[in-house]
């Protein structure tokens, strides 16, 4: 008997405070190597911090998701199907995994980037109707990262992530990631536009720790339902790393 995609993403969401806290783990793609000097991008490590910290979920390419699987027991495995580097200049993020795959690598969901304002949307959008196809036949949710890449607007510009994640909730994601703007005020316009799907931000980034824990109270001030955190978190050593996820469940608890 196969799980439904409402269970699947039930084990993601808390279903009672609809909530939740994902681990973000995609950046040797994103933003290769060096940009991380010094930190330990060891996909053994990150399984571990996302264990001890409790996570909803964590967000990986394949070939870490193979590695880690067993390593994270229950923790649902969000594969990233969509990848780009960061030394290509068009601003498209192609399908590097296809559904199937992270289905059989034991994937609970899908994760799928879209640049909303690219001039290359049109061919992510066409992708992601193939996607959407094959995580209905997996029964698998999709998680959008919807984020504004238009050469009108700045990318954490409130009216550009607002009409990126109202895109993301309109086009089908069952859950829409996008960018934190900045303040409550200015998130929860974001929110009230596309919160008809639940809407978790990035944590962006890396901020003073001080500055991580108010920024998390204010995104779910402003109606989140969570956030889908890397830097902030695995860029610390691995005590701070695991104290700040159970900090942040907490908040999000509460
Ligand atoms: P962070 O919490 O580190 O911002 O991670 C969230 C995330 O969406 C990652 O999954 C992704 O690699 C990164 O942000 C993309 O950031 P940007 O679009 O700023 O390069």
């Amino acid at each position: 008997m196969f799980d439904s995609k409402k269970k699947k993403l039930e084990r993601i969401i808390d279903p009672k405070s609809g909530r939740t806290l994902i681990l973000a783990f995609d950046h040797g793609v994103e933003h290769g190597p060096s940009a991380y000097e010094g930190v330990s991008l060891n996909p053994e490590r990150i399984a571990r911090i996302a264990v001890k910290g409790k996570v909803n979920g964590i967000v990986v390419h394949v070939g870490v998701g193979r590695l880690i699987k067993k390593l994270i027991g229950k923790i649902p495995l969000i594969i990233k199907l969509t990848g780009r580097t960061n030394l290509c200049q068009n601003e498209i993020q192609e399908v590097v995994t296809s559904v199937e795959e992270a289905k059989k690598i034991g994937a609970n969901a899908i994760a799928f980037t879209l640049y909303v304002g690219s001039d290359y949307e049109y061919r992510m959008l066409k992708r992601l109707a193939e996607v959407k196809l094959e995580c209905m036949k997996y029964n698998l949710p999709l998680l959008g990262f919807a984020y504004p890449r238009s050469k009108k607007l700045d990318r954490y510009d409130v009216d550009a992530v607002r009409y990126a994640a109202r895109v993301g909730a309109e086009v089908g994601f069952d859950v829409v990631k996008t960018y934190y703007t900045g303040s409550k005020e200015s998130f929860s316009k974001v929110v009230k536009d596309a919160g008809f799907v639940p809407i978790v931000a990035a944590g962006g980034p890396k901020l003073e720790e001080t500055e991580v824990i108010p920024t998390i109270k204010n995104i779910v001030e402003a109606g989140a339902a969570g956030v889908a955190i890397g830097r902030n978190v695995w860029m610390r050593d691995d005590d701070t790393a695991i104290r700040l996820l159970l900090e942040i469940r907490d908040v999000l608890r509460s």
